[in-house]
């Protein structure tokens, strides 16, 4: 177990603050990934030089051999701004965060791993990830990559909801079922959503790929307002509030397309969300445009900052056959007369609980969860679309609230 403590102050036994895991300087700067320093080697030993071990391509390796102390790297570490930015500093904060730190470590120890997990199957997703290929082939090698990374089993660790791999006009929510024979192309433009969970803690971090150059400004505009929402969150800041930086910084780009200039618009209705265990949406939403929700992010929380921008109308429906479900969190008690309908909430209970999972049946749901649905204890999850000819993109990380710092969890080289 380690302390992520900055300096270690006098009233801490120096055994829990480990070397590796200090934090850089004052200056918020981005952490660097991966396994960090090794240990001081000995001057002259000529031992035959162990090859550190690496991540294959296809990911084979599990994320515990790969960080034998069993310690996952922390994510990106920034300062909180203005009115909270005493928090850093305040001996009251950093004693909260050491206090907590004894249940709390293995929380984000978890969630790190999630993250980790996550850059590493998107770090494959990028290399291997060609037009022409199945969308049911690219689903497959992500969360195959994320299975083995993550250590996959059961309901303590794997994928925390189906890999989102909308295309264009489609800003989210699609992923190929079974018997789906669509095919990447080469002017399309993928939004990559990745889910992984260790414990019930769960990474929810995406990107846009795209293979022509045209689309590059539009996925920057994207970039830009998920990295302001980030930067502006914090402790006591609005929703509302929040929502109109990211709006403020998706406007101020443009695309042009076959000789025409289109505004980037923010998709209206699509939000950011908290994060609880097992459960991907809690109560609170940063939607993208500025408005009256003076509802304050609370010390503790930990949100999805992501944003969507439009070519086109800046608003989705829903639209196409759907492959995401998740029990409700707060499903009502209904009594299922159909001992079939009964045997699959066994079943969803015992497989996924509340996280979403894709339908393995080839299309429409099949009856007994259709009557789910029905009944409110399923909810569906259509894609979500702009009209089309429209392109959308989407970027998104996770973050946590802690007490003194904000960690951007799901921070990569990459994005
Ligand atoms: C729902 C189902 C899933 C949550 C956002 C999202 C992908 O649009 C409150 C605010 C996975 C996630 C979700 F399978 N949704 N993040 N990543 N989709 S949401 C939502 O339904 S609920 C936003
Ligand atoms: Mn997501
Ligand atoms: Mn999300």
């Amino acid at each position: 177990m380690i302390a992520p403590v900055e300096n270690k102050p006098e009233d801490v036994p120096p055994a829990v603050v480990d070397e590796e895991e200090a934090e850089d300087g004052e200056d918020g700067a981005p952490e660097t990934q991966g396994a960090g320093g090794e240990g001081k080697k000995k001057k002259k030993k000529k031992k035959p030089k162990k090859k550190k071990l690496e991540q294959t391509e296809p990911p084979s390796i599990g994320l515990s051999r790969l960080f034998s102390d069993g310690n996952y790297p922390e994510g990106e570490i920034q300062d909180y701004k203005d009115d909270n930015s005493y928090r850093t500093t305040s001996e009251e904060k950093r004693y909260d965060e050491r206090r907590m730190m004894e249940d709390i470590d293995e929380t984000y120890n978890n969630i790190r791993k999630a993250a980790e997990a996550h850059r590493h199957a998107r770090k494959w997703a990028r290399k291997f990830i060609r037009p022409g290929m199945r969308m049911l082939d690219i689903a497959d090698g992500i969360e195959d990559a994320v299975r083995t990374t993550v250590e996959a089993n059961g309901l303590e660790a794997g994928i925390a909801f189906p890999t989102g791999l909308s295309l264009n006009h489609c800003a989210a929510h699609y992923s190929p079922n079974p018997g789906d024979t669509l095919v990447l192309g080469e002017k399309d433009v993928l939004k990559i959503d990745i889910g992984v969970h260790v414990r019930g803690r769960i990474c929810d971090s995406a990107f846009t790929l795209s293979f022509d150059p045209t689309y590059d400004p539009l996925l920057e505009a994207v970039r830009a307002a998920t990295d302001t929402g980030v930067r502006e969150a914090g402790i006591d800041v609005r929703l509302g509030e929040l929502a109109g930086y990211i709006q403020e910084t998706m406007e101020s780009y443009e695309v042009e397309v076959n000789g025409k200039v289109l505004p980037v618009r923010p998709i209206e209705h699509l939000s950011g969300h908290t994060i609880h265990p097992y459960q991907i949406h809690g109560k609170k939403s940063v939607l993208l445009y500025k408005n009256e929700d003076q509802t304050k992010m609370e010390e503790g929380e930990y949100f999805a900052i992501e944003t969507f921008g439009s070519t086109g109308r800046g608003k989705v429906v829903e639209q196409g056959e759907v492959s995401h479900y998740a029990r409700r969190a707060d499903a009502p008690h209904v009594p299922l007369r159909l001992t079939s309908a009964q045997n699959l909430l066994k079943s969803i209970n015992k497989n996924f609980g509340t996280l979403p999972w894709c339908d393995g049946t080839s299309s429409g749901g099949g009856e007994q969860l259709n009557h789910l649905v029905s009944q409110g204890i399923v909810q569906d999850y259509p894609p979500l679309c702009d009209v089309r000819g429209a392109m959308t993109a989407q970027f998104e990380h996770t973050i946590l609230l802690r007490p003194t710092r904000k960690e951007v969890v799901s921070r990569g080289d990459d994005y």
